[in-house]
């Protein structure tokens, strides 16, 4: 069976109509063997037009169905994700590279943010506030805010729009989605699954779950409509320089979830070998593809010699392969540009005093695929690349003595999305969560960088974008607020003492 043969039995399998990924004219590929696996047909510029009216028709109904039943559609989907499990995960794995233990974690991802959802769907509370008027109540309600558009990235390509479409919908919120132009085939399974569950819904309106693939073109429609009230958009940091811009000149809403470049500090106090496990994880899992991924690791002097060279042992043994015809930990790079961006950034670790390990590009199937072993990089200081995240399984390691110019070093980059530090030691540990600690929005303790669970809010500060998607009260972001006060006296006082007598 080829690659080609089987996705397309599993998308069949899945529900998708053949002529959805077929003669369409925009290829589609395989990172593990770089073959193209379906062609799909891009949206047209008339197409997205239609989709954004669409959504708005749907909005004007479904944001008056009660919450609570918005949230049983969320269930039905929850329940059709976990019957498509299996499959779906497959899927991510043919089409992002990823293992299938990794391409399954994402389903999982999705059904745990649909479980959250219905929750929520019971539990969209607004506040009582005390009010300085007799006669008075003070209160917030929470609505619908309006079409939310949806722009999600290669490496997690069904998990991040579950996030945002279980959330979006509970609220009261139609979606469209543009996935990423390297996965649209696990996008279109989505939706059918999804579409399963409207059916058994029976009542939502027409339109109001949408996607549109094709590219940046795409992405600019929504950007631009000022009928789509919150872009949601999951990508590099130069990508979102462009939409955060746009969506702000229309007083749009925009939740900017970008690029990260994440950092783990391990302490004299850690325990190593877990520390070893979860850096070998946090940065070598997902082929380095994830936005949480590890990128750069601070050890104290007194621990380096003992961490780094047992690290390096992992490095060299981590097999590198095939994620669907072996045991392999790290599977492919998405296509040939990742692996030229990790190969010049290894170029110039080295032009900046670094000592890499591993990053060589092993033959593993027709030339079109890019497997690399990943890097470990032993730098003398945080220069060059390092202030950079490649999107790739490079470790820059570095050597400190004091907690306080790790903590600085640690901040010192763009991106604040995720951190970690490894220790014993509680005022270590309770410093780095502190005000003058970390600087992004995850920052653990004793565990990676990545791997976070849906019921914490996800995102991070600075050139991440300050955006925060999933858990906790995320879901504000998809609802506007109104703030009412009702007077049920038979009297009209001012607030602030103001007299006005007419
Ligand atoms: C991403 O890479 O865009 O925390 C999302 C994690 C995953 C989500 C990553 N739960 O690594």
């Amino acid at each position: 069976m080829t690659l080609r043969t089987d996705t397309e039995a599993l998308l069949a399998t899945l529900g998708v109509d053949r002529s959805a990924f077929t003669g369409g004219g925009m290829a589609s590929f395989s990172p593990i063997t770089g073959e193209e696996i379906a062609d799909v047909a891009p949206a047209t510029a008339e197409e997205a037009a239609a989709a954004i009216a669409r959504a708005s028709a749907a909005f004007r109904v479904w944001r008056m169905v009660p919450a609570p039943k918005r949230g049983e559609l969320i269930r039905l989907f929850g329940e059709e994700l976990r019957a498509a499990k299996a499959e779906l995960g497959r899927l991510v794995s043919i089409e992002a590279g990823k293992s299938p233990s990794e391409g399954a974690g994402e389903v999982q991802e999705m059904i745990d943010i649909c479980d959250f959802a219905v929750g929520l769907s019971r539990q969209l509370y607004g506040l009582t506030i005390a009010t300085e008027r007799p006669g008075h109540r003070m209160m917030e309600t929470w609505h619908p805010l309006g079409v939310v558009g949806v722009i999600s990235a290669f490496n997690f390509p069904v998990a991040v729009w579950s996030w945002n479409t279980a959330l979006a919908l509970v609220c009261g919120d139609p979606v469209i989605w543009k996935p990423s132009e390297k996965t649209p085939l696990t996008a279109l399974a989505s939706m059918a699954v999804l579409a399963r569950a409207l059916k058994r819904f029976g009542e939502a309106p027409e339109g109001l779950v949408q996607v549109l693939i094709g590219g940046a073109e795409v992405g600019a429609a929504l950007v631009d409509s000022p009928d789509v009230a919150l872009v949601s958009a999951t990508g590099s940091t130069r990508m979102g320089r462009i939409v955060g811009p746009k969506v702000a000149a229309r007083f749009g809403r925009a939740i900017l979830e970008l690029g990260g470049n994440n950092a783990g500090i391990v302490c004299p106090s850690a325990d190593l070998d877990m520390a070893l496990r979860a850096v070998a994880f946090g940065a070598m899992g997902t082929a380095g593809q994830r936005c949480t991924t590890l990128r750069r690791l601070f050890v104290h002097e007194d621990v380096y010699d003992t961490l780094v060279p047992g690290l390096i042992r992992a490095y060299d043994s981590v097999t590198v392969g095939n994620p669907l015809e072996s045991s392999a930990l790290v599977g492919p790079l998405i296509d040939g540009a990742a692996y030229r961006a990790m190969q010049a950034a290894l170029a110039a670790a080295r032009a900046a005093g670094g000592t890499v390990h591993g990053g060589e590009r092993v033959a593993i199937g027709p030339d079109t695929a890019f497997y690399a072993r990943p890097a470990l990089v032993e730098m003398p200081e945080q220069t060059g690349p390092v202030l950079e995240e490649t999107f790739a399984p490079i470790l820059y390691v570095m050597k400190y003595s004091d907690f306080d110019a790790a903590i600085e070093a640690h901040n010192a980059v763009g991106a604040g999305l995720s951190s970690s530090v490894f220790t014993t030691d509680l005022r270590e540990m309770e410093l780095f969560l502190s005000a003058r600690g970390s600087d992004c929005g995850i920052a653990n303790v004793n565990i990676g960088t990545s791997g976070a669970e849906i019921g914490g809010a996800f995102g991070g500060e600075k050139e991440t974008g300050g955006g925060r998607e999933s858990g906790s009260d995320a879901w504000k972001g998809y609802m506007r607020r109104a703030t009412n006060t009702i007077n049920y006296s038979r009297d009209l006082p001012l607030a602030q003492g103001v007299v006005f007598d007419i």
